[in-house]
């Protein structure tokens, strides 16, 4: 039937006869209907188009005269200028303006998208579609976009406007339709919004319970892990430090029934400085807090405070959360005593003791009280900090270690101390969470996860992080790929015509074995005498001929990334993969009695069961865990396997400034993030193929009258194909569906021009039959 359907349109549209124009003067049509030319088309006389201007943006502007290969222009402000005709990008008609899904834009030019999301974001309107992408441009300040009216109006679909809301929305209707499980893929660069979204998000599935509750609990994880894990960095006031998916358990009601919650990278904290400012005094006591400026690790920053934020009362929310989700007051103290053991242990300090600079720690108050804290004695925290066991020729000898080494040892220990900590609360607010028996196996999960980075100079987080991106933007293109091909093989298409880029030969590039970055990456951190150099010169051997790759000089090379190039400086590179902390560290938690500490040690024993491979390495004693660019990848395949049996939802977030400040849109800031976060490549993806469509009736009802002969009685299909042919509309610009028409880029914008001038003519006649009727 599907064939034969087809064969009907083709032969629709066949056996249409193509009319001439009549050659009768004053017939709107005729003068409207020259088509052909499209090279002039962006330079018509009083047509609206986007020039260049020094500053590299974009403006909209009207074509005054073109004359040869020039153009005279009129800028918004008034101003005339001269441009290249052909520099021009051609604008949109006006009833485009400000559309809410960008694949309505005839134009996809980069002018033309950023255009209209900044049409949008100076009327609030910060949420457009791309196609199956939500865009959310951070507003940076409070927009009246939210609460229990909006949830509702959402919910009864009296609103339909682009919303995390509307996603939420859609999200939960097709768990429940089609018994599949959802993920909502949030993705965007630090500051851009996405954990704001990410709590907008929940809000709107926690709001379906009505209140009180599991749905409750599940917002209060919010200021728990912010506390713990978010930071101020140059980029956000409230930064987080590391990657959350947050499944949400539906019951068969469809009810929220638990959670549970995967954090992943590297994490800093809030929750010092609200400590310092907020612990009662019984606490402070027992933990012999000082002022958060008395801590050299807090001393580091010069930043105690953050503009709007009170950390004393933040600290009593995150206490009222913590008492929420169920971690008793006992744990709440572990855990506090935990964070000033880590304050403490940065102001532990060392005396040199010979000339070969060895060092033993001062014993002062700093080591006084991180011995009291984690339950050890003087001599123990002595012996952890300035002394390392080896095995040199199967032979055990301890090395005592320099000044520089202590130091990087002590740090090492308080990091990962940190860490532990992190990772052990999660695990608490998830046994709370935790759906058990009444688990359906319906859920929604929301990923907030940091964005695509290339900056001046790129380290391995970067490296890391962009990884990961690569892997989601794969997951994102054969999701969209597989939602066009379904709409175009539903409407009888021919696919064959529409192609697609893949990012697989970039993922190649870093997995695979044994000669992918990641790989050698590995191998070259077994070697005790490989450097970053020896590393880059090592990729340079073994990737040169890989079209994703480029050796750079030096430490450095770059890859070729779906949103861009990126150029790595592998300075430190084999240092953090590494990340030793050596098992002197381990073991001495492991004798300490206070309760965290020892569960810590034992959890980082059980990790390291799967260790590298080690040819080279005489220290055995060193803790012989997964390199972090191993446990990395783990993670981001044990992600990419939960979310691969979801239907996705991706929300694209946008930082329109670096000021965090609101009304400030910065067109180069927006178009590299658009760039980034594939909203570019959505719109190159749906260009290649026929981004426009417009059903029968639509398409008939619009532009029939156009017409010259009279269709009143036909069926919508086959008065579009008479349009069509009107026209001129070249055969390789549009395809005819069962139920709508698919076009490529541009075409609707100059039937809608044509429309536009003949009503305007029509208009004009009437008028005048109006006025000599009078
Ligand atoms: V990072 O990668 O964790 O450094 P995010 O998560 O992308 O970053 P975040 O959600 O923390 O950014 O947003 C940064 C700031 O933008 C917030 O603290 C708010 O002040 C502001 N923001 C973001 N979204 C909204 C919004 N929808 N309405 C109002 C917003 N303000
Ligand atoms: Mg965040």
């Amino acid at each position: 039937a599907a064939t034969g359907a087809r064969a009907t349109a083709a032969a629709a549209a066949a056996t249409t006869p193509r009319r001439q124009s009549p050659a009768g003067a004053g017939s709107p049509s005729q003068r409207d209907a020259r088509w052909g030319d499209t090279s002039s088309y962006g330079a018509r006389k009083k047509h609206r188009v986007f020039c260049q201007l020094p500053n590299s943006d974009w403006a909209l502007c009207t074509v005054i005269t073109t004359s040869g290969d020039d153009s005279v222009l009129k800028l918004p402000e008034g101003k005339v200028l001269r441009l290249k005709t052909e520099s021009l990008e051609a604008a949109n008609p006006e009833i485009l303006d400000g559309v809410d899904d960008l694949m309505q834009l005839s134009y996809l030019s980069e002018p033309s998208v950023l255009y209209n999301l900044q049409y949008r974001y100076t009327q609030d309107l910060i949420y457009t579609k791309a196609g199956p992408v939500l865009v959310a441009v951070n507003p940076f300040k409070k927009v009246p976009l939210y609460g229990n009216e909006y949830i509702d109006a959402y919910r009864n679909k009296t609103k339909d406007s682009p919303h995390v809301y509307a996603i939420a929305d859609s999200a939960l209707r097709e768990m429940k339709r089609d018994e599949v499980n959802q993920s909502i893929i949030i993705s965007g660069e630090s500051g851009a919004g996405k954990t704001e979204t990410a709590k907008i998000a929940m809000q709107y599935l926690a709001s379906l319970g009505g209140g009180g509750g599991i749905e409750y609990e599940i917002l209060q994880t919010n200021p728990i892990l912010e506390a713990f894990g978010n930071a101020k960095t140059l980029r956000n006031d409230n930064s987080s430090r590391f990657g959350k998916l947050i499944e949400i358990h539906f019951s068969t009601t469809g009810r929220i029934c638990g959670a549970m919650i995967q954090t992943f990278g590297e994490r800093s904290y809030h929750i010092f400085y609200q400590l310092c400012a907020g612990a009662p005094a019984s606490l402070r006591d027992k933990l012999n807090m000082k002022k958060a400026d008395e801590y050299k690790y807090l001393k580091q920053s010069c930043c105690y405070s953050i503009a709007g934020v009170d950390d004393a009362q933040m600290f009593r929310t995150v206490t009222e959360a913590m008492n929420i989700v169920h971690i008793s007051k006992e744990d709440q103290d572990n855990v506090f005593t935990m964070v000033s053991a880590v304050l403490w242990l940065g102001d532990v300090s060392f005396t040199v003791i010979d000339n070969e600079n060895h060092v033993e720690i001062v014993v002062d108050e700093a080591a006084e009280t991180v011995a009291r804290l984690l339950g050890c004695s003087i001599e123990d925290l002595n012996l952890a900090l300035s002394k390392r066991h080896m095995k040199v020729n199967n032979e055990n000898i301890v090395q005592k270690l320099t000044l520089s080494q202590a130091i990087d040892t002590r740090d090492a220990l308080a990091k990962s101390l940190y860490a532990s900590l992190f990772e052990w609360l999660v695990e608490q607010i998830n046994k709370s969470l935790s759906v058990g028996k009444r688990r359906t196996g319906r859920s929604i999960s929301i990923l907030d996860i940091y964005g695509f980075e290339s900056f001046d100079r790129n380290s391995f987080e970067q490296f890391c992080i962009n990884y990961a991106n690569e892997r989601l933007q794969q997951h994102f293109n054969r999701h969209l790929f597989k939602l066009e091909q379904e709409e175009y093989v539903e409407d009888g298409i021919d696919w064959a015509k529409v192609e697609f880029e893949d990012n697989q030969n970039c993922l190649n590039l870093f997995e695979k074995k044994p000669l992918g970055l990641l790989s050698l990456l590995d191998e070259e951190s077994t070697f005790p005498n490989a450097t970053d150099l020896t590393f880059a010169n090592k990729l340079k051997q073994h990737l040169n001929n890989n079209s994703c790759f480029r050796g750079e000089r030096g430490k450095a090379f770059a890859v070729r990334h779906y949103a861009g190039e990126v150029a790595y400086d592998t300075s430190g590179f084999l240092e953090k993969n590494r990340d030793l902390l050596h098992m002197d560290s381990i073991q001495f938690l492991a004798k300490c009695k206070s309760s965290l500490p020892q569960m810590f040690a034992s959890k980082m024993l059980s990790q390291s069961d799967n260790p590298l491979p080690v040819p080279y390495r005489n220290s055995a004693a060193d803790s012989q865990k997964l390199s972090v660019a191993m446990k990395f990848k783990g993670q981001l395949f044990q992600l990419m396997q939960r979310l691969e049996s979801t239907t996705p939802h991706f929300i694209r977030c946008i930082k329109p400034n670096n000021l965090q400040l609101p009304a400030i849109y910065e067109q180069g800031l927006v178009l590299q993030q658009l760039k980034c976060c594939g909203v570019l490549e959505v719109v190159r993806i749906s260009r290649s193929g026929y981004p426009t469509r417009m059903t029968h009736q639509k398409f008939a009802r619009r532009y029939g009258f156009l017409l010259l002969e009279d269709v009143a009685s036909q069926d919508p299909l086959s008065v579009s194909v008479a349009i069509l042919h009107q026209f001129n509309i070249l055969p390789e610009m549009y395809q005819v569906g069962y139920t709508k028409l698919f076009f490529r880029t541009g075409q609707i914008g100059k039937l809608e021009d044509t429309r536009n001038r003949t009503l305007h003519v029509i208009r004009g006649e009437n008028a005048r039959k109006m006025y000599s009727s009078l």
